[in-house]
């Protein structure tokens, strides 16, 4: 992508007063986490995530579930934020300087933008380091890193299986999250897409929601999606080159 493509979409972040970026998995991507519709690799090559990702699935093999999620669990916890997060970091410190906002809507469950050191980080599919009791809801703390969980499934003191604190198909998004997502749709005057193929709802029907309230769009992704034609700027790449570019040519070298 070209120098001169990055100044109108830097322009409108350094001169937005409250921004929504929502992530997906192309952010995390780049600290080695796959994305969610890569196919897997070694062990879990032959398995569909969209098959695992479900209640039925939980329900009809809770051992191999939870044995793919702390698989997972371990993989994020031996990653680290790249550059992608650490400017989205930037960005939210330069705004609130200046008397605006930017709140991160995340379908990561990675938690990565909190250890980039970014706040007012919503997690819309939840996160998989919290796990909890299926039938109680009450949390059970998984072993720390790279410790696995001794048993799949996990058992809780109620005696149920204990699955991961994500929202799989078919169950409801959590409710504080949703109202913190719709609060901060309907005031921001710029909204960024970045790293998500824009199929899941509903946060793929956000940048509708936020462009119906007047806010510019910018998408931060190598392939076209969905969006990519109702958005005011698409800017095809890597998350970890772009965000760095746009937030250094919007607010200056670090
Ligand atoms: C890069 C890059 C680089 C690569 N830099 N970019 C309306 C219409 C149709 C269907 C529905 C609808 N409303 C609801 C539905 C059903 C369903 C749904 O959306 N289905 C669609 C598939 C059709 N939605 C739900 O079921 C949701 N629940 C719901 O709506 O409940 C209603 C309800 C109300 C009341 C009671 C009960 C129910 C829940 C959705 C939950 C999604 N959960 C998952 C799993 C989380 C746990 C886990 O991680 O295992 O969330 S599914 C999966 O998809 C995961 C992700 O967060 C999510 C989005 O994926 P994402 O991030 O976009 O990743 P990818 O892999 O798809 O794309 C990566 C992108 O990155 C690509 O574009 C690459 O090009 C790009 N990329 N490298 C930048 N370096």
């Amino acid at each position: 992508m070209d120098d001169q493509a990055i100044h109108p979409p830097a322009q409108a972040l350094a001169q937005a007063r409250s921004v929504v970026v929502l992530t997906g998995a192309g952010v995390s991507a780049e600290s080695g986490i796959p994305t969610f519709r890569d196919t897997m690799a070694g062990l879990w090559a032959s398995f569909d995530p969209q098959q695992l990702a479900t209640p039925e699935a939980f329900a009809r093999d809770p051992e191999l579930v939870t044995r793919w999620y702390d698989h997972r669990r371990l993989g994020c916890a031996a990653c680290e934020p790249n550059p992608g997060h650490l400017a989205l970091a930037r960005a939210q410190g330069e705004l609130a300087r200046r008397g605006g906002s930017l709140t991160i809507l995340t379908q990561n469950v990675d938690g990565l933008h909190t250890r980039a050191g970014a706040e007012n980080v919503v997690e819309l599919h939840g996160s998989i380091m919290t796990w909890r009791c299926s039938k109680t809801a009450e949390p059970v703390t998984p072993p720390p890193p790279p410790e696995p969980w001794p048993e799949f499934p996990p058992i809780s003191h109620a005696g149920a299986p204990v699955r991961p604190d994500v929202v799989w198909f078919g169950e409801a998004l959590p409710e504080e999250a949703l109202e913190r997502s719709f609060e901060a749709l309907q005031s921001c005057d710029l909204l960024l897409s970045v790293g998500t193929s824009s199929v899941v709802y509903p946060a793929a029907g956000f940048i509708e929601l936020a462009c119906a309230n007047g806010a510019r769009t910018i998408e931060v992704n190598p392939q076209e999606t969905p969006i990519s034609s109702i958005v005011t700027w698409a800017l095809r790449g890597r998350s970890a080159e772009i965000l760095p570019r746009l937030v250094a040519v919007a607010f200056g070298a670090a």
